[in-house]
């Protein structure tokens, strides 16, 4: 019976939420509660209408404190799933989706809304790809790895699974999901759906040897969206910023590790820190991804134009009277933080709902 007050209380902040932000009128709102009230009170949860979810996806992602790219919060494009009956219904979504966000290289921020989850009933859909596009990750005999470190755990579920890769660095893994408390389900995805970009560089040219690449779109998998007390699973894209490529996914030493590689690639003096060797050659590497982006006609951004953005973004919500939460740790770009406004403004830490919150198995 907790349970269910807590439900109540969500639902009902949340329906005026919507209403008010929607210019509903008070009675409006008010008939809307009494009928979510009942149907809690009946059957312990309730039902979303298309637009509340909508909306609430919206509102979700103007709320998500890490995410720099929030200017464009109403801009998003939601795909109901929640209907869904079978696993192969659940894999037609996901290619949708991808097919969908992905757009030839035009990026539409997407989400797909899977059946919200119940007390007292397996979950539908539980999605453990942290992402649906990602690159197997191998470990050697002598610890070495091949691809993504990041992805090792989840490559060795598919290959247990009775996946196999080719073992290169770029490798599709298979978006893995469970349905209901049945044994998971592998999707493959194929390089035919999947938009890629080989990573040049604009002035230095010739990185070809680099074999550098990545994928088009980043969609996040394994976050729930919450909206009013229900959580619905809820893979999300947008586009991405140059640095998470550039600076991260190349660049640390527990993902691909290849700043070495560029900055000797480049003709740096690697000898000691202090010939700033590192920085140079990083700096490098975020035209160099930039440029591959746009020239290929994938759609991008870089850390100063999202920055800018981002403070757009924080001046039109104050002329809304609503203060902007954020995680300076994350906002904050990895590549020159102190030259974007960013780092130099104080900004409230603060989890608002609706937002994405981690699943309990996050570990992949
Ligand atoms: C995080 C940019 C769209 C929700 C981030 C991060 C960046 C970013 C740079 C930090 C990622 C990291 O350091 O690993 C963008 C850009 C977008 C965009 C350029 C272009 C439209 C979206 C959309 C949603 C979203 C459509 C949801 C509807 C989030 C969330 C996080 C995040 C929840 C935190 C992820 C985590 O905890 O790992 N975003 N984003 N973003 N973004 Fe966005
Ligand atoms: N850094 C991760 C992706 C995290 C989310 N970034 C976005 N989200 N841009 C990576 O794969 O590098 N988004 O929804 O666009």
């Amino acid at each position: 019976k907790y349970m269910n007050l807590s439900l109540l209380n969500e639902a009902a902040k949340f329906l005026v939420q919507y209403g008010e932000e929607n210019g509903l009128s008070k009675d409006t709102i008010s008939d809307r509660q009494r009928c979510v009230s009942k149907e809690i009170k009946s059957t312990g949860t309730y039902t979303h209408t298309l637009e509340e979810i909508t909306f609430g996806a919206k509102l979700a992602w103007r709320n998500s404190t890490k995410c720099i790219g929030r200017l464009f919060w109403e801009t998003l494009d939601v795909f109901d799933a929640r209907h869904v009956e079978s696993p192969d219904e659940v894999a037609h979504y996901l290619h949708q989706h991808i097919k969908h966000a992905t757009n030839a290289g035009k990026i539409r921020s997407t989400i797909t809304v899977f059946p919200p989850l119940k007390q007292n009933e397996p979950q539908k859909v539980q999605l453990w790809s942290p992402q649906l596009i990602r690159y197997a990750g191998y470990t050697l005999d002598n610890h070495k790895v091949i691809g993504d470190p990041a992805c090792i755990e989840l490559t060795k579920i598919a290959q247990k699974m009775g996946w196999k890769g080719e073992g290169g660095p770029y490798d599709l893994l298979p978006v893995i999901f469970q349905w209901k408390d049945e044994v998971p389900i592998m999707v493959p995805i194929t390089k035919e759906e999947i938009l890629e970009v080989q990573i040049d560089h604009p002035v230095h040219q010739n990185w070809g040897p680099l074999n550098l690449k990545w994928y088009a779109v980043p969609i996040i998998s394994d976050r729930y969206l919450e909206i009013g007390g229900l959580r619905y699973p809820a893979p999300f894209n947008g586009w991405y910023m140059e640095t998470e490529i550039a600076a991260r996914n190349f660049v640390d030493s527990y993902r691909y590790n290849r700043l070495r590689d560029v900055a000797e690639h480049l003709g740096l003096d690697t000898s000691s820190t202090t010939t700033f060797w590192r920085d140079k050659a990083l700096v490098e590497l975020q035209h160099a991804v930039y440029a591959s982006f746009k020239q290929a006609g994938v759609q991008i951004v870089d850390h100063y134009t999202a920055a800018q953005q981002f403070q757009t973004f924080r001046d039109k919500e104050e002329k809304q009277q609503r203060e902007v939460k954020g995680d300076w740790t994350w906002l904050i770009p990895p590549v020159s933080p102190a030259l974007t406004p960013i780092f130099h403004q104080g900004i409230v830490n603060e989890e608002l709902t609706p937002n994405f919150f981690k699943q309990k198995r996050s570990s992949l």
